[in-house]
């Protein structure tokens, strides 16, 4: 992507709305723009960076075993009658009429969707486990929506829905789940600790948050030291194995790790008073099991192999995208701004040309850009007729995890410089090595 061309519009002054570094941050490096209060457009270096967090998660949601499919974000209110929640769902949703005056609302999660789609074809134990999931936009008329994109009132969820015949089946999956967050937000460059936490509306007896520690996050949190080096399942864990996975969720859940609302200071108090972390942090995803509750009002049976009905167990399980993308900013920056983790970058690296107009510098850059480009290198060419400095600010602002720049000087002999954005380390090079060390 050449710079010139791209549409990346970047805030000179930090603007006055933002009470943290994650939303100052973003709104700096032209990443999103807000429309209304807590609805948020996502300008394309934001996009960028949202569909590769969305592209992880989706990895980790295969490997485990869950299955894509796409809802509509506009629902019924009918499905929310039948399940008792359209009246106990409070001011947090919002409800529209059609122009047949029909209720309907949009959508803060999905649980009766999905299992309305469920009923209405699965009717066998033999069709079990199914897991569900989709990315999609959600609404929750929050009262306070706040820090951009962290807390909105329209935002995106991975939410993902399971059913089995028994509980034992349910817990399964569960910590199949269980274990694709931690690859996932490990893979995200994130130490995400799950804890034991409320409900809430979805409801249910058991649940986890996973939550990242931060100074800005929202949630008051209480846990043991050691989970902050805990072993992440390996890319070969066996999904399928009951006892291996059970095992991962044992070990994570072994030690003290709950939320405010769960909080038992006597329990807290018998872990050494060394090892106790008491802090704030982020809630990025949030799994479920709530049983029966919603299968059992909206009839979701299956025949069993005794053959009996039985209503299904049901799971729940989401990840908030739009909230982990300032939730990475706040684990990993500086004060000259963003730095991505690899996996998240929006451009793996910038080549900066510090004399466009200079045949040297521009014959260079684009031999840099078009070899990079074909090794299949996501590279923007800073071509733009800036100056040096506000290059280099750019550059650093928005993070990208290399810049290759190409001075007049250097070039002349044949060299470029590679700078690495979190170390700040330079490193002179020819040319052609300069490519080698990206084309490998
Ligand atoms: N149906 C269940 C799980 S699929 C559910 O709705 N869970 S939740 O309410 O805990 O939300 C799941 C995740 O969505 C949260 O962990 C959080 O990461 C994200 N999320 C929730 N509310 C917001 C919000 N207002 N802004 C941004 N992200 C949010």
């Amino acid at each position: 992507m050449r710079l010139s061309r791209y549409f990346m519009p970047i805030l000179k002054e930090n603007p006055k709305e933002a009470e943290i570094v994650s939303h100052r941050l973003m709104l700096r490096a032209g990443m999103i723009r807000q429309q209304s209060q807590g609805i948020y457009s996502w300008l394309p270096l934001g996009k960028r960076v949202l569909d590769k967090v969305n592209a992880i998660i989706r990895d980790e949601q295969n490997r485990a075993g869950a299955i894509e499919l796409s809802m509509p974000t506009l629902q019924s209110a009918e499905l929310w009658q039948e399940s008792g929640r359209y009246d106990a769902y409070g001011k947090e949703m919002l409800r529209i009429k059609d122009r047949q005056d029909r209720p309907m609302l949009y959508g803060p999660t999905n649980e009766e969707m999905v299992t309305d789609i469920f009923r209405s074809s699965v009717k066998s134990y033999k069709d079990l486990p199914l897991n569900l999931y989709h990315i999609q936009l959600k609404f929750r008329d929050e009262i306070r929506p706040r820090f951009g994109t962290m807390r909105s009132r329209e935002f995106m969820m991975k939410d993902a829905y399971s059913f089995d015949l028994t509980r034992e089946g349910a817990e399964h999956s569960y910590n199949k789940m269980f274990a694709a967050y931690l690859r996932t937000f490990d893979r995200l460059g994130l130490r995400a600790i799950p804890m034991r936490a409320d409900t809430g509306p979805i409801g249910g007896k058991l649940s986890h948050e996973f939550i990242i520690l931060a100074d800005t996050g929202e949630s008051e949190v209480f846990c043991h030291k050691d989970f902050v080096d805990f072993d992440i399942p390996g890319e070969h864990t066996d999904f399928d194995s009951v006892e291996g996975l059970q095992a991962i969720f044992d070990k994570w859940t072994s030690l003290y790790a709950a939320t405010s609302e769960m909080h038992d200071q006597a329990a807290f108090n018998a872990v050494p008073e060394g090892d106790r972390l008491s802090a704030r942090g982020i809630e990025v995803g949030h799994i479920f099991y709530f049983g029966t509750k919603y299968s059992e009002p909206m009839g979701a049976k299956v025949q069993g192999p005794d053959g009996k009905e039985h209503f299904v167990h049901m799971g729940s399980y989401g990840i908030g995208p739009t909230r982990l993308v300032p939730a990475i900013i706040e684990a990993s920056h500086d004060d000259n701004g963003i730095i991505w983790p690899a996996s998240v970058a929006p451009f793996d690296i910038v080549v900066i040309n510090m004399k466009a107009g200079d045949q040297a510098c521009d014959d260079t850059c684009e031999l840099i850009y078009a070899a990079l480009t074909k090794a299949g290198k996501d590279v923007l060419y800073d071509d733009t007729d800036d100056r040096a400095g506000t290059k280099f600010a750019t550059a650093d602002l928005i993070g990208v995890p290399v810049q290759i720049i190409a001075g007049p000087r250097a070039v002349a002999n044949g060299e470029v410089e590679v700078k690495d954005r979190k170390t700040a380390a330079r490193e002179t090079m020819t040319i052609e090595a300069a490519i080698n060390r990206f084309v490998a």
